[in-house]
């Protein structure tokens, strides 16, 4: 009898129990899709053979193909069965994040001599700005972030999703499609002293648009007199002149001005290693004694997130960078000027956008297009920020099975010659009557 009851009970509660389990996601919603990354998902499931993915900012040879860069294949094939997997240590491979900070601070940089930079290796450019995200938010839990209109949508994600309060400062002028420069300037004396500032270091996401390097210097010295804190993302190192020395300018200017900084940087275009998820985040401190400190805070917030970094993308690049030769190679594989070595046209990534850009205003141009196109050639980097309305980008999708972000961004790493004359035509069609 005991045990018939016992039974029931628990019967029952077993009824109970998967009631209540039943209804623990009863309440979630389908997420939005990304902008950025959602536009992949249409691509790959639209059937038509015409389509055209000129959406996220990944780099594809002029067939349409991904790259895996000379110096990458290189690095593997010394790598191949020789290391072993053992964990990195929470701030990642050593030798990796030393000649990462060269790439930004400089080969002979003080700061680097005097072991005043906090830095760790990142899941690639969106782990490193988290990391800082999470950190900003640990350490000035009451600071905001000020971020510009427009930017890589993530940073609003990242930042919402690490607490940090958000604003934002103007950067584009849609009119003259350059930079709002005297409204930047004014947004910067504006901030409460003491506020984030996040810049984007060259090739500026979504609008290929840079300030100059006088322009710098002013935003520089403001930020400076208001006590601002300046976050760089670098995620296109090479992609903005063809040269990553030339590419850290904005940050040479700030370390010449005194700032203390923050940085992200990322392989995952300049070096192709998108999905091997391998960057830096470093922080410029006051002394050795703050960089110790602030980089053991960094490896604290890793630890219960993903513990360490992985290894084998940190391997390919500590590869690549540690030896002259092959540093050699993939900085010819970066830059602009094919005509000064004899790697493939393709393979030079800065090189083959700048063709493309000239190759679609030169379309469109020739379509007899009533409207403006300098701005192709003028922006730099990866993208073009076209103009194109949120409407028309429709259009372009679902007559002309043309992908791309509705902020009307291009993204000219996916435009070939095979593709440019149809692009172009499309984009002639959905315009000409605006
Ligand atoms: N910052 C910027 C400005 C940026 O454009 C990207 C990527 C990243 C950071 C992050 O890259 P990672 O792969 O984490 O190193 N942008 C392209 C891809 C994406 O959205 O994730 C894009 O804008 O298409």
């Amino acid at each position: 009898m005991r045990s018939l009851i016992s039974e029931r009970v628990s019967c029952r509660s077993s009824v109970l129990g998967a009631r209540w389990m039943s209804s623990w996601w009863r309440n979630v919603e389908p997420a939005a899709k990304d902008p950025i990354l959602g536009v992949t998902e249409a691509f790959l499931a639209d059937p038509s053979p015409d389509k055209v993915n000129v959406g996220v900012g990944a780099y594809r040879d002029d067939n349409g193909k991904p790259v895996v860069l000379e110096c990458v294949r290189e690095a593997e094939r010394r790598i191949a069965g020789t290391a072993n997997m053992e964990y990195l240590p929470m701030g990642g491979s050593v030798k990796m994040v030393e000649e990462t900070l060269k790439l930004a601070y400089g080969d002979n940089s003080e700061f680097i001599k005097d072991k005043r930079i906090a830095a760790v290796q990142s899941l690639s450019g969106t782990g490193a700005c988290r990391l800082f995200a999470d950190f900003q938010n640990r350490f000035h839990p009451d600071s905001q972030i000020y971020i510009p209109v427009p930017t890589w949508s993530n940073h609003h994600n990242i930042w919402r999703d690490a607490h940090v309060t958000q604003r934002t400062f103007h950067y584009y002028h849609p009119g003259t499609k350059g930079l709002d420069f005297a409204a930047l300037m004014d947004d910067i004396k504006n901030a409460p002293n003491g506020s984030f500032f996040l810049l984007h270091a060259c090739a500026h996401n979504p609008t290929g648009v840079d300030p100059s390097e006088e322009q710098w210097k002013e935003i520089s010295y403001q930020i400076k007199a208001k006590g601002h804190f300046p976050f760089f993302d670098m995620a296109y190192q090479g992609f903005a002149s063809g040269d990553p020395e030339r590419d850290a300018k904005a940050i040479r200017i700030f370390l010449k001005d005194g700032h203390l900084l923050g940085l992200a940087q990322s392989y995952a275009k300049n070096m192709g290693l998108y999905g091997q998820r391998v960057g830096c985040l470093s922080v410029l401190c006051e002394d050795e004694k703050q960089a110790v400190a602030v980089k053991s805070q960094l490896q604290q917030l890793a630890r219960p997130m993903y513990s360490n970094p992985p290894v084998h993308g940190a391997l390919i690049v500590s590869t690549i960078l540690g030896d002259a030769e092959l540093k050699k190679l993939w900085l010819k594989e970066v830059q602009m000027s094919k005509h000064e070595h004899n790697v493939s046209a393709n393979a030079c990534l800065a090189d083959r956008i700048i063709g493309m850009r000239t190759a679609l205003r030169e379309n469109l141009e020739k379509l007899g297009s009533p409207l403006s196109w300098k701005h192709i050639t003028n922006q730099i980097g990866m993208f073009c920020y076209s103009g194109l309305t949120p409407e028309q980008v429709d259009r372009l999708t679902d007559e002309y099975h043309i992908y791309m972000t509705r902020n009307g961004r291009i993204s000219m790493a996916g435009v070939t010659t095979g593709n440019v004359g149809y692009l172009a035509n499309a984009i002639h069609e959905v315009t000409k009557s605006a």
